[in-house]
């Protein structure tokens, strides 16, 4: 398998919870590591740009106006197959309809705070890894 680079979002829901070390503990159980890290306000033209792909959805105001209403953990996590793994500890977007154990299933509230955001797939893992981190704030280890 790959050793690939995702780039993993606790939102601002998660934060408010206090669980940042409980879902950065899922990570590392499942063999990912924290290369990089920052807990930040993104201002709203931050927020509009990195979610630029849905610009044209029903649902980005809303988007936005979550994504700036507290701070998040921003990470990049390295190991085996990462985008998938991450994807696949997150669960479904709706946490309505995420698997028993999952991150969502078990800290988010709604479709709109769903406590995470992992990257999709190695060009827009590598877009949203430069789009918080310059590669000298990454530590591979
Ligand atoms: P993310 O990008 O945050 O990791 O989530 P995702 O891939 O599972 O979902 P995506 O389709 O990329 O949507 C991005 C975020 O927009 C919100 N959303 N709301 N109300 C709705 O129908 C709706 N659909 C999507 C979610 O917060 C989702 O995480
Ligand atoms: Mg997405």
């Amino acid at each position: 398998m790959a050793i690939e680079r995702t780039l993993s979002i606790i939102k601002p829901d998660a934060v408010a919870k206090n669980v940042i070390g409980q879902i950065v503990a899922r990570f590392e159980q499942a063999g990912l590591k924290v290369i990089a890290a920052s807990l930040k306000q993104l201002s709203r033209s931050e927020a509009e740009r990195f979610y630029a792909v849905h610009s044209e959805r029903p649902f980005f105001k809303d988007l936005v106006d979550f994504m700036v209403s507290g701070p998040v953990f921003v990470q990049v996590l390295e190991g085996d197959n990462a985008i998938q793994k991450n994807r696949d500890l997150m669960g479904a977007t709706d946490p309505k309809k995420a698997e028993a154990g999952t991150i969502r299933a078990d800290f988010a509230e709604s479709i709109d705070a769903n406590a995470v955001h992992g990257s999709d797939a190695p060009e827009t893992a590598a877009v949203e890894i430069a789009f918080f981190f310059p590669e000298s704030n990454i530590h591979s280890r």
